[in-house]
Protein backbone atom coordinates (compact mmCIF):
# COMPACT_ATOMS: atom_id res chain seq x y z
CA UNK A 1 0.00 0.00 0.00
CA UNK A 2 1.53 3.56 -0.58
CA UNK A 3 2.09 5.47 2.26
CA UNK A 4 1.52 8.85 1.18
CA UNK A 5 3.42 10.34 4.58
CA UNK A 6 7.08 9.38 2.90
CA UNK A 7 6.89 12.61 1.05
CA UNK A 8 7.04 15.14 3.74
CA UNK A 9 7.96 18.35 1.83
CA UNK A 10 4.61 19.96 1.09
CA UNK A 11 6.38 21.70 -2.17
CA UNK A 12 7.22 18.32 -3.60
CA UNK A 13 4.01 16.99 -2.76
CA UNK A 14 2.66 18.98 -5.51
CA UNK A 15 4.92 17.74 -7.98
CA UNK A 16 3.08 14.31 -7.55
CA UNK A 17 1.92 12.56 -10.84
CA UNK A 18 1.11 9.34 -12.16
CA UNK A 19 4.04 7.52 -13.94
CA UNK A 20 2.48 7.68 -17.30
CA UNK A 21 2.46 12.06 -17.01
CA UNK A 22 6.23 11.23 -15.54
CA UNK A 23 7.24 9.74 -18.36
CA UNK A 24 6.37 12.10 -20.47
CA UNK A 25 9.16 14.17 -19.55
CA UNK A 26 11.37 11.95 -21.46
CA UNK A 27 11.86 12.75 -25.14
CA UNK A 28 14.01 10.48 -27.56
CA UNK A 29 17.27 10.65 -28.07
CA UNK A 30 17.50 11.42 -24.49
CA UNK A 31 20.08 10.14 -22.20
CA UNK A 32 18.74 8.69 -18.74
CA UNK A 33 20.36 8.23 -16.13
CA UNK A 34 18.33 5.54 -13.66
CA UNK A 35 18.74 4.70 -10.34
CA UNK A 36 19.63 0.83 -9.84
CA UNK A 37 22.30 -1.18 -8.80
CA UNK A 38 21.97 -5.30 -8.90
CA UNK A 39 18.35 -5.88 -9.17
CA UNK A 40 17.56 -3.20 -6.32
CA UNK A 41 16.48 0.25 -6.37
CA UNK A 42 15.55 0.65 -9.56
CA UNK A 43 12.41 2.69 -10.60
CA UNK A 44 9.71 0.19 -11.27
CA UNK A 45 6.78 2.36 -12.61
CA UNK A 46 8.28 5.28 -15.28
CA UNK A 47 10.15 2.79 -17.27
CA UNK A 48 7.44 0.91 -17.88
CA UNK A 49 5.35 3.87 -18.85
CA UNK A 50 7.61 4.90 -20.70
CA UNK A 51 8.18 1.79 -22.98
CA UNK A 52 4.21 1.96 -23.29
CA UNK A 53 5.17 5.28 -25.56
CA UNK A 54 8.01 3.95 -26.62
CA UNK A 55 5.86 1.05 -28.26
CA UNK A 56 2.88 3.71 -29.09
CA UNK A 57 5.27 5.64 -31.34
CA UNK A 58 7.11 2.59 -33.00
CA UNK A 59 3.59 1.48 -33.73
CA UNK A 60 3.41 4.65 -35.21
CA UNK A 61 6.33 4.79 -37.26
CA UNK A 62 8.40 7.35 -35.01
CA UNK A 63 11.59 6.36 -33.83
CA UNK A 64 11.51 6.31 -29.94
CA UNK A 65 14.90 5.21 -28.52
CA UNK A 66 17.59 6.81 -25.19
CA UNK A 67 20.43 6.02 -24.02
CA UNK A 68 20.32 4.46 -20.65
CA UNK A 69 23.16 4.63 -17.82
CA UNK A 70 22.72 2.90 -14.85
CA UNK A 71 24.61 1.75 -11.64
CA UNK A 72 24.75 -1.82 -12.74
CA UNK A 73 21.76 -4.42 -13.38
CA UNK A 74 18.38 -3.24 -12.85
CA UNK A 75 15.39 -5.40 -13.24
CA UNK A 76 12.32 -6.54 -15.32
CA UNK A 77 10.69 -3.36 -15.46
CA UNK A 78 13.41 -1.49 -16.31
CA UNK A 79 16.05 -3.02 -18.85
CA UNK A 80 13.62 -5.56 -19.61
CA UNK A 81 10.18 -3.42 -20.55
CA UNK A 82 12.72 -0.68 -22.21
CA UNK A 83 14.49 -3.76 -24.58
CA UNK A 84 11.02 -5.65 -25.30
CA UNK A 85 10.35 -1.65 -26.60
CA UNK A 86 13.30 -1.86 -28.78
CA UNK A 87 14.09 1.62 -26.89
CA UNK A 88 17.30 1.53 -25.81
CA UNK A 89 19.92 2.80 -28.19
CA UNK A 90 23.20 2.19 -25.80
CA UNK A 91 23.39 1.57 -22.35
CA UNK A 92 26.07 1.90 -19.42
CA UNK A 93 27.67 0.08 -17.61
CA UNK A 94 27.36 -3.12 -16.48
CA UNK A 95 23.84 -5.26 -17.43
CA UNK A 96 22.17 -8.81 -16.28
CA UNK A 97 19.14 -8.73 -18.39
CA UNK A 98 18.88 -11.62 -20.70
CA UNK A 99 16.73 -9.34 -23.32
CA UNK A 100 19.29 -6.74 -23.26
CA UNK A 101 22.23 -9.21 -23.40
CA UNK A 102 20.05 -10.75 -26.49
CA UNK A 103 19.85 -7.24 -28.75
CA UNK A 104 23.54 -6.39 -27.16
CA UNK A 105 24.76 -9.65 -29.07
CA UNK A 106 22.67 -9.34 -31.85
CA UNK A 107 24.12 -5.87 -32.65
CA UNK A 108 20.97 -3.99 -31.82
CA UNK A 109 21.70 -2.39 -28.96
CA UNK A 110 25.39 -0.21 -28.10
CA UNK A 111 26.96 -1.34 -25.00
CA UNK A 112 29.63 0.57 -23.09
CA UNK A 113 31.22 -1.97 -20.61
CA UNK A 114 32.77 -0.12 -17.84
CA UNK A 115 34.72 -0.13 -14.44
CA UNK A 116 32.00 0.55 -11.83
CA UNK A 117 34.18 3.12 -10.04
CA UNK A 118 34.77 5.06 -13.19
CA UNK A 119 31.42 5.91 -14.16
CA UNK A 120 30.36 8.99 -12.10
CA UNK A 121 34.08 10.13 -12.72
CA UNK A 122 33.45 9.86 -16.04
CA UNK A 123 30.19 11.38 -16.41
CA UNK A 124 32.19 14.70 -14.58
CA UNK A 125 34.14 14.62 -17.13
CA UNK A 126 31.67 14.67 -19.91
CA UNK A 127 32.75 11.96 -22.24
CA UNK A 128 29.52 9.98 -21.99
CA UNK A 129 27.84 13.10 -22.96
CA UNK A 130 25.22 15.41 -21.14
CA UNK A 131 22.73 13.87 -19.27
CA UNK A 132 19.33 15.08 -20.03
CA UNK A 133 17.28 13.31 -17.20
CA UNK A 134 17.39 11.25 -13.71
CA UNK A 135 15.39 8.62 -12.94
CA UNK A 136 16.01 8.03 -9.24
CA UNK A 137 14.15 6.02 -6.78
CA UNK A 138 13.93 6.90 -3.24
CA UNK A 139 12.39 5.31 -0.19
CA UNK A 140 11.20 8.74 0.81
CA UNK A 141 11.40 12.64 1.08
CA UNK A 142 12.12 15.05 4.44
CA UNK A 143 10.65 17.82 5.16
CA UNK A 144 13.79 20.00 4.00
CA UNK A 145 13.57 18.35 1.13
CA UNK A 146 16.71 15.90 1.33
CA UNK A 147 15.98 12.26 -0.48
CA UNK A 148 16.29 9.22 1.64
CA UNK A 149 17.84 7.00 -0.58
CA UNK A 150 16.58 3.16 -1.53
CA UNK A 151 17.83 -0.04 -1.57
CA UNK A 152 21.03 1.21 -3.75
CA UNK A 153 22.96 4.28 -3.76
CA UNK A 154 25.17 3.35 -7.32
CA UNK A 155 25.55 6.13 -9.40
CA UNK A 156 22.14 7.92 -7.90
CA UNK A 157 24.17 11.61 -6.47
CA UNK A 158 26.07 11.86 -9.86
CA UNK A 159 22.54 11.30 -12.06
CA UNK A 160 20.47 14.24 -9.09
CA UNK A 161 23.56 16.43 -9.40
CA UNK A 162 24.09 16.41 -13.60
CA UNK A 163 20.68 15.77 -14.97
CA UNK A 164 18.95 19.03 -15.94
CA UNK A 165 15.72 17.53 -14.93
CA UNK A 166 15.27 15.01 -12.42
CA UNK A 167 11.93 12.66 -12.09
CA UNK A 168 11.74 10.79 -8.61
CA UNK A 169 9.89 7.33 -7.49
CA UNK A 170 8.97 7.43 -3.85
CA UNK A 171 8.92 3.71 -3.14
CA UNK A 172 6.86 2.77 -0.15
CA UNK A 173 7.85 -1.05 -0.15
CA UNK A 174 11.47 -0.02 1.09
CA UNK A 175 11.49 -0.33 4.34
CA UNK A 176 11.09 2.84 6.14
CA UNK A 177 14.38 2.10 8.47
CA UNK A 178 16.42 2.43 5.48
CA UNK A 179 16.69 6.16 6.32
CA UNK A 180 20.21 6.61 8.03
CA UNK A 181 21.49 3.65 6.63
CA UNK A 182 23.28 5.44 3.74
CA UNK A 183 27.00 7.25 3.49
CA UNK A 184 26.54 10.19 0.45
CA UNK A 185 29.78 11.52 0.65
CA UNK A 186 29.78 15.04 -1.69
CA UNK A 187 34.01 15.57 -1.48
CA UNK A 188 34.78 14.01 -4.52
CA UNK A 189 36.21 16.27 -7.64
CA UNK A 190 38.31 15.55 -10.52
CA UNK A 191 42.26 16.53 -10.69
CA UNK A 192 43.63 18.87 -9.26
CA UNK A 193 40.77 19.71 -7.60
CA UNK A 194 40.94 15.89 -5.39
CA UNK A 195 41.97 15.56 -2.45
CA UNK A 196 41.82 12.22 -0.28
CA UNK A 197 39.31 10.16 0.74
CA UNK A 198 38.85 10.10 4.53
CA UNK A 199 37.96 6.76 5.08
CA UNK A 200 40.30 4.38 6.44
CA UNK A 201 37.94 1.44 8.10
CA UNK A 202 35.32 -0.17 6.22
CA UNK A 203 32.39 0.94 8.98
CA UNK A 204 34.04 4.79 8.38
CA UNK A 205 31.03 7.35 7.63
CA UNK A 206 32.14 10.18 6.02
CA UNK A 207 29.15 11.67 4.32
CA UNK A 208 25.57 12.54 4.84
CA UNK A 209 22.63 9.85 5.28
CA UNK A 210 20.62 11.51 2.76
CA UNK A 211 20.91 13.33 -0.99
CA UNK A 212 20.66 16.62 -1.72
CA UNK A 213 19.06 17.94 -5.24
CA UNK A 214 17.80 21.43 -6.32
CA UNK A 215 14.21 21.16 -6.04
CA UNK A 216 13.78 23.24 -9.24
CA UNK A 217 14.92 20.42 -10.64
CA UNK A 218 12.45 18.42 -9.84
CA UNK A 219 9.53 17.45 -12.80
CA UNK A 220 7.66 14.64 -11.29
CA UNK A 221 7.35 12.73 -8.37
CA UNK A 222 5.68 8.97 -9.09
CA UNK A 223 4.51 6.91 -5.80
CA UNK A 224 5.10 3.41 -6.11
CA UNK A 225 4.66 0.28 -3.70
CA UNK A 226 6.56 -2.38 -5.87
CA UNK A 227 9.18 -4.80 -4.01
CA UNK A 228 12.98 -4.95 -5.56
CA UNK A 229 12.87 -7.96 -8.27
CA UNK A 230 16.06 -10.60 -7.34
CA UNK A 231 16.55 -13.98 -8.85
CA UNK A 232 16.84 -16.27 -5.74
CA UNK A 233 20.54 -17.73 -5.65
CA UNK A 234 20.90 -21.75 -6.52
CA UNK A 235 21.25 -23.70 -3.53
CA UNK A 236 25.76 -24.26 -3.24
CA UNK A 237 26.31 -27.69 -5.47
CA UNK A 238 29.26 -29.86 -4.65
CA UNK A 239 31.42 -28.18 -6.88
CA UNK A 240 30.64 -24.20 -5.14
CA UNK A 241 31.58 -26.06 -1.47
CA UNK A 242 34.11 -27.68 -2.47
CA UNK A 243 35.96 -24.41 -4.20
CA UNK A 244 34.63 -22.57 -0.45
CA UNK A 245 36.47 -25.70 0.98
CA UNK A 246 39.95 -24.80 -0.97
CA UNK A 247 39.53 -21.03 -0.23
CA UNK A 248 38.74 -21.67 3.58
CA UNK A 249 41.94 -23.55 3.86
CA UNK A 250 43.81 -20.83 1.96
CA UNK A 251 42.79 -18.28 4.30
CA UNK A 252 43.38 -20.50 7.38
CA UNK A 253 47.29 -20.87 6.05
CA UNK A 254 47.35 -17.30 5.74
CA UNK A 255 46.21 -16.39 9.28
CA UNK A 256 49.11 -19.18 10.69
CA UNK A 257 51.85 -17.69 8.28
CA UNK A 258 50.93 -14.20 9.05
CA UNK A 259 49.94 -12.54 6.40
CA UNK A 260 46.62 -12.42 7.29
CA UNK A 261 44.97 -11.23 10.62
CA UNK A 262 42.53 -13.69 12.64
CA UNK A 263 39.78 -11.11 11.57
CA UNK A 264 41.07 -11.33 7.82
CA UNK A 265 40.68 -8.28 5.75
CA UNK A 266 37.91 -6.54 4.75
CA UNK A 267 36.31 -8.70 2.19
CA UNK A 268 34.59 -8.55 -1.29
CA UNK A 269 32.92 -10.66 -2.92
CA UNK A 270 31.36 -10.76 -6.69
CA UNK A 271 28.00 -11.17 -7.86
CA UNK A 272 26.59 -14.82 -8.78
CA UNK A 273 26.40 -18.29 -7.29
CA UNK A 274 29.75 -19.07 -6.79
CA UNK A 275 30.35 -16.18 -4.85
CA UNK A 276 27.51 -16.50 -2.49
CA UNK A 277 28.37 -20.24 -1.76
CA UNK A 278 31.88 -18.86 -0.35
CA UNK A 279 30.40 -16.47 1.43
CA UNK A 280 28.10 -19.69 2.86
CA UNK A 281 31.30 -21.71 3.52
CA UNK A 282 32.55 -18.94 5.67
CA UNK A 283 29.51 -18.59 7.69
CA UNK A 284 31.10 -22.20 9.82
CA UNK A 285 34.88 -21.01 8.97
CA UNK A 286 36.95 -20.01 12.15
CA UNK A 287 36.84 -15.99 11.28
CA UNK A 288 35.12 -14.33 13.45
CA UNK A 289 34.69 -10.18 14.04
CA UNK A 290 35.43 -10.04 9.91
CA UNK A 291 34.36 -6.54 8.09
CA UNK A 292 33.39 -6.68 4.35
CA UNK A 293 34.07 -3.41 1.91
CA UNK A 294 32.10 -4.57 -1.20
CA UNK A 295 29.85 -3.70 -3.52
CA UNK A 296 27.14 -5.74 -2.99
CA UNK A 297 25.49 -7.34 -0.13
CA UNK A 298 23.96 -10.77 -0.82
CA UNK A 299 22.10 -13.31 1.13
CA UNK A 300 25.86 -15.14 2.16
CA UNK A 301 26.61 -12.08 3.19
CA UNK A 302 23.59 -11.80 5.41
CA UNK A 303 23.96 -14.64 6.72
CA UNK A 304 27.69 -13.73 7.76
CA UNK A 305 26.17 -10.23 9.38
CA UNK A 306 23.70 -12.67 11.15
CA UNK A 307 25.78 -15.22 12.92
CA UNK A 308 27.84 -12.44 14.33
CA UNK A 309 30.97 -13.68 11.93
CA UNK A 310 30.70 -10.20 10.04
CA UNK A 311 30.87 -7.24 11.99
CA UNK A 312 29.90 -4.78 9.39
CA UNK A 313 29.29 -4.97 5.82
CA UNK A 314 30.02 -1.70 3.19
CA UNK A 315 28.26 -2.17 0.19
CA UNK A 316 26.67 0.21 -2.24
CA UNK A 317 23.47 -2.47 -2.83
CA UNK A 318 21.38 -4.71 -1.21
CA UNK A 319 21.22 -7.99 -3.80
CA UNK A 320 19.29 -10.37 -2.34
CA UNK A 321 16.88 -13.27 -2.98
CA UNK A 322 13.32 -12.71 -2.44
CA UNK A 323 13.17 -14.79 0.59
CA UNK A 324 16.37 -13.07 2.00
CA UNK A 325 14.98 -9.57 0.75
CA UNK A 326 11.72 -10.53 2.78
CA UNK A 327 13.61 -11.27 5.87
CA UNK A 328 15.81 -8.48 5.92
CA UNK A 329 12.57 -6.05 5.49
CA UNK A 330 11.31 -7.56 8.30
CA UNK A 331 14.55 -6.80 10.58
CA UNK A 332 16.02 -3.94 8.85
CA UNK A 333 16.21 -2.04 11.93
CA UNK A 334 18.49 -4.29 13.37
CA UNK A 335 20.89 -4.27 10.64
CA UNK A 336 21.27 -0.35 10.62
CA UNK A 337 24.72 -0.24 12.49
CA UNK A 338 25.87 -3.13 10.40
CA UNK A 339 24.99 -2.16 6.63
CA UNK A 340 26.25 1.02 5.39
CA UNK A 341 25.85 1.93 1.40
CA UNK A 342 27.66 4.30 -0.32
CA UNK A 343 27.81 5.89 -3.69
CA UNK A 344 29.65 3.41 -6.28
CA UNK A 345 32.80 5.57 -6.65
CA UNK A 346 33.39 4.98 -2.84
CA UNK A 347 32.42 1.66 -2.59
CA UNK A 348 34.40 0.47 -5.75
CA UNK A 349 37.14 3.40 -5.24
CA UNK A 350 40.77 1.79 -5.83
CA UNK A 351 42.94 4.34 -3.62
CA UNK A 352 40.11 2.53 -0.84
CA UNK A 353 40.44 -0.66 -1.88
CA UNK A 354 44.20 -0.37 -1.89
CA UNK A 355 44.35 0.68 1.88
CA UNK A 356 42.14 -1.27 3.00
CA UNK A 357 43.38 -3.95 1.63
CA UNK A 358 40.75 -6.28 1.01
CA UNK A 359 40.39 -9.64 0.03
CA UNK A 360 38.89 -9.76 -3.94
CA UNK A 361 36.81 -12.70 -4.48
CA UNK A 362 35.10 -13.08 -8.24
CA UNK A 363 33.84 -15.28 -10.17
CA UNK A 364 35.16 -15.68 -13.78
CA UNK A 365 34.19 -17.48 -17.05
CA UNK A 366 37.62 -18.61 -18.22
CA UNK A 367 41.22 -18.59 -17.13
CA UNK A 368 44.24 -19.04 -19.55
CA UNK A 369 47.18 -21.28 -18.41
CA UNK A 370 49.15 -18.19 -17.21
CA UNK A 371 46.18 -16.66 -15.13
CA UNK A 372 44.67 -14.01 -17.63
CA UNK A 373 40.92 -14.09 -16.49
CA UNK A 374 38.37 -13.53 -18.46
CA UNK A 375 35.13 -12.16 -16.84
CA UNK A 376 32.56 -11.07 -19.73
CA UNK A 377 32.65 -12.55 -22.78
CA UNK A 378 32.10 -16.21 -24.34
CA UNK A 379 33.96 -17.66 -26.83
CA UNK A 380 36.09 -13.91 -27.09
CA UNK A 381 32.97 -11.91 -28.20
CA UNK A 382 29.54 -12.58 -27.03
CA UNK A 383 28.93 -10.86 -24.00
CA UNK A 384 27.25 -12.31 -20.80
CA UNK A 385 26.90 -9.35 -18.03
CA UNK A 386 30.19 -7.01 -18.15
CA UNK A 387 33.37 -6.72 -16.39
CA UNK A 388 30.93 -4.36 -13.06
CA UNK A 389 33.22 -3.95 -10.11
CA UNK A 390 36.00 -6.93 -10.51
CA UNK A 391 38.66 -4.91 -12.58
CA UNK A 392 38.22 -2.22 -9.63
CA UNK A 393 38.76 -4.67 -6.78
CA UNK A 394 41.04 -7.25 -8.88
CA UNK A 395 43.83 -4.59 -9.30
CA UNK A 396 44.05 -3.09 -5.65
CA UNK A 397 43.05 -5.70 -3.35
CA UNK A 398 45.05 -7.51 -1.38
CA UNK A 399 44.84 -10.79 -2.28
CA UNK A 400 42.86 -11.04 -5.70
CA UNK A 401 40.91 -14.64 -6.29
CA UNK A 402 38.92 -15.71 -9.19
CA UNK A 403 36.94 -18.89 -8.91
CA UNK A 404 34.64 -21.03 -11.11
CA UNK A 405 33.73 -24.41 -11.35
CA UNK A 406 36.83 -26.07 -13.89
CA UNK A 407 34.01 -26.95 -16.40
CA UNK A 408 30.83 -25.56 -17.59
CA UNK A 409 27.86 -26.85 -19.69
CA UNK A 410 28.23 -30.64 -18.40
CA UNK A 411 31.88 -30.40 -19.31
CA UNK A 412 31.64 -29.34 -23.10
CA UNK A 413 33.54 -26.32 -21.86
CA UNK A 414 36.30 -25.89 -20.01
CA UNK A 415 37.33 -22.81 -17.35
CA UNK A 416 40.73 -23.19 -18.05
CA UNK A 417 42.01 -23.00 -21.51
CA UNK A 418 45.00 -22.06 -23.51
CA UNK A 419 44.59 -18.89 -24.08
CA UNK A 420 41.58 -16.61 -22.96
CA UNK A 421 39.41 -15.41 -25.44
CA UNK A 422 38.82 -12.15 -24.21
CA UNK A 423 41.18 -10.49 -20.96
CA UNK A 424 39.83 -8.50 -18.58
CA UNK A 425 42.67 -9.33 -16.20
CA UNK A 426 45.63 -9.41 -16.47
CA UNK A 427 47.82 -11.98 -15.04
CA UNK A 428 49.34 -9.54 -12.72
CA UNK A 429 46.33 -8.35 -11.26
CA UNK A 430 45.40 -12.35 -10.36
CA UNK A 431 47.30 -13.95 -7.69
CA UNK A 432 44.67 -17.07 -6.78
CA UNK A 433 42.82 -18.79 -8.61
CA UNK A 434 40.32 -21.84 -7.23
CA UNK A 435 38.40 -24.18 -9.02
CA UNK A 436 36.38 -27.49 -7.27
CA UNK A 437 39.96 -29.04 -8.17
CA UNK A 438 42.15 -26.79 -6.16
CA UNK A 439 43.65 -23.69 -5.74
CA UNK A 440 46.41 -22.36 -7.39
CA UNK A 441 48.74 -19.85 -5.51
CA UNK A 442 50.34 -18.02 -7.89
CA UNK A 443 52.33 -14.66 -6.08
CA UNK A 444 55.66 -14.93 -6.90
CA UNK A 445 55.60 -17.16 -9.86
CA UNK A 446 56.63 -16.65 -13.55
CA UNK A 447 54.06 -16.89 -16.33
CA UNK A 448 55.54 -20.80 -16.63
CA UNK A 449 55.60 -21.42 -13.18
CA UNK A 450 52.12 -20.29 -12.50
CA UNK A 451 51.55 -22.51 -15.76
CA UNK A 452 52.50 -25.77 -14.34
CA UNK A 453 50.19 -24.79 -11.06
CA UNK A 454 47.30 -23.59 -12.65
CA UNK A 455 46.80 -26.57 -14.64
CA UNK A 456 47.87 -29.44 -11.81
CA UNK A 457 45.64 -28.18 -9.44
CA UNK A 458 42.86 -26.19 -11.28
CA UNK A 459 42.38 -27.97 -14.52
CA UNK A 460 39.59 -30.72 -14.64
CA UNK A 461 40.87 -34.42 -15.44
CA UNK A 462 38.79 -34.29 -18.50
CA UNK A 463 41.12 -31.24 -20.19
CA UNK A 464 44.50 -31.76 -17.86
CA UNK A 465 46.19 -33.78 -20.38
CA UNK A 466 45.34 -31.78 -23.48
CA UNK A 467 46.44 -28.43 -21.59
CA UNK A 468 49.37 -30.39 -20.58
CA UNK A 469 50.07 -31.22 -24.15
CA UNK A 470 49.54 -28.19 -25.50
CA UNK A 471 52.15 -26.62 -22.66
CA UNK A 472 54.61 -29.05 -23.73
CA UNK A 473 54.42 -27.99 -27.73
CA UNK A 474 54.57 -24.55 -26.66
CA UNK A 475 57.54 -24.71 -24.75
CA UNK A 476 58.95 -26.10 -28.11
CA UNK A 477 57.65 -24.39 -30.41
CA UNK A 478 56.47 -20.77 -29.90
CA UNK A 479 58.12 -17.52 -30.84
CA UNK A 480 59.28 -16.45 -27.11
CA UNK A 481 59.85 -18.45 -23.98
CA UNK A 482 58.86 -16.17 -21.65
CA UNK A 483 55.26 -16.54 -22.03
CA UNK A 484 55.06 -20.06 -24.64
CA UNK A 485 52.09 -19.79 -26.93
CA UNK A 486 51.59 -21.34 -29.97
CA UNK A 487 49.53 -19.17 -31.14
CA UNK A 488 47.84 -20.95 -34.82
CA UNK A 489 46.44 -23.04 -31.76
CA UNK A 490 45.37 -20.57 -29.08
CA UNK A 491 42.12 -20.14 -29.76
CA UNK A 492 41.73 -23.36 -31.08
CA UNK A 493 39.50 -24.66 -28.72
CA UNK A 494 37.00 -21.92 -28.77
CA UNK A 495 36.43 -22.08 -32.44
CA UNK A 496 36.28 -26.31 -31.74
CA UNK A 497 33.14 -25.31 -29.07
CA UNK A 498 31.78 -22.24 -31.83
CA UNK A 499 31.44 -25.34 -34.38
CA UNK A 500 31.19 -28.08 -32.54
CA UNK A 501 29.04 -26.85 -29.55
CA UNK A 502 31.86 -28.48 -27.34
CA UNK A 503 35.67 -27.77 -26.71
CA UNK A 504 36.27 -31.31 -26.50
CA UNK A 505 38.33 -33.18 -29.51
O1 LIG B 1 25.08 -19.66 -17.83
O2 LIG B 1 23.02 -20.00 -16.58
O3 LIG B 1 23.06 -20.18 -19.08
O4 LIG B 1 24.17 -21.93 -17.64
O5 LIG B 1 27.63 -18.14 -17.37
O6 LIG B 1 27.84 -18.94 -14.67
O7 LIG B 1 28.85 -20.76 -13.38
O8 LIG B 1 26.54 -19.89 -12.71
O9 LIG B 1 28.66 -18.56 -12.37
O10 LIG B 1 26.80 -17.05 -11.52
O11 LIG B 1 29.15 -17.13 -10.57
O12 LIG B 1 28.70 -16.11 -12.82
C1 LIG B 1 31.64 -14.63 -14.52
C2 LIG B 1 29.29 -14.62 -15.29
C3 LIG B 1 29.99 -16.04 -13.33
C4 LIG B 1 29.89 -13.55 -13.07
C5 LIG B 1 30.21 -14.71 -14.08
C6 LIG B 1 27.87 -19.34 -18.13
C7 LIG B 1 27.29 -20.42 -17.25
C8 LIG B 1 26.02 -19.75 -16.77
C9 LIG B 1 26.85 -18.05 -15.08
P1 LIG B 1 23.71 -20.52 -17.79
P2 LIG B 1 27.91 -19.63 -13.25
P3 LIG B 1 28.26 -17.19 -11.72
C10 LIG B 1 30.99 -7.54 -8.51
C11 LIG B 1 31.95 -8.23 -9.42
C12 LIG B 1 31.74 -10.29 -13.88
C13 LIG B 1 31.35 -9.15 -12.98
C14 LIG B 1 31.93 -9.25 -11.61
C15 LIG B 1 30.14 -12.18 -13.66
C16 LIG B 1 26.49 -18.33 -16.54
O13 LIG B 1 30.68 -13.71 -11.93
O14 LIG B 1 29.31 -11.64 -14.39
O15 LIG B 1 32.72 -10.10 -11.29
N1 LIG B 1 31.33 -11.60 -13.38
N2 LIG B 1 31.54 -8.30 -10.78
O16 LIG B 1 27.04 -21.61 -17.97
C17 LIG B 1 30.27 -20.40 -21.65
C18 LIG B 1 32.14 -20.25 -20.28
C19 LIG B 1 31.27 -19.92 -19.20
C20 LIG B 1 29.90 -19.86 -19.48
C21 LIG B 1 30.25 -19.38 -17.38
N3 LIG B 1 33.47 -20.34 -20.12
N4 LIG B 1 31.60 -20.46 -21.47
N5 LIG B 1 29.40 -20.10 -20.69
N6 LIG B 1 29.31 -19.52 -18.32
N7 LIG B 1 31.46 -19.63 -17.90
C22 LIG B 1 29.52 -7.38 -8.88
C23 LIG B 1 29.22 -6.35 -9.92
O17 LIG B 1 30.06 -5.90 -10.58
C24 LIG B 1 27.86 -5.81 -10.09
Amino acid sequence: MIDHTRIANAALREKVMSAEDAATFITPDSVVGMSGFTGSGYPKAVPQALAKRMEAAHAAGDPFRIQVWTGASTGPELDGALARANGIELRLPYNSDPLCREKINRGEMEYIDMHLSQVAPMAWQGFLGTLDTAVVEVSGIHANGSLIPSSSVGNNKTWLDRASKVILEVNSWQNAALDGMHDIYYGTALPPARVPIPLIRADDRIGNSHFRCDPEKIVAIVETDSPDRNAPFDAPDDSARAIAGHLLQFFTHEVKKGRLPETLLPLQSGVGNVANAVLGGLVDGPFGNMTAFTEVLQDGMLDLLECGRLRVASATALSLSPDAAASLNARLAAFRDKVILRPQEISNHPELIRRLGCLAMNGLIEADIYGNVNSTHLMGSRIMNGIGGSGDFARNAFISIFMMPSIKKGGKISAIVPHASHVDHIMQDVQVIVTEQGLADLRGLSPKQRAKVIIENCAHPLYRPALQDYYKRALAGSYGLQTPTLLAEALSWHQRFVETGSMLP
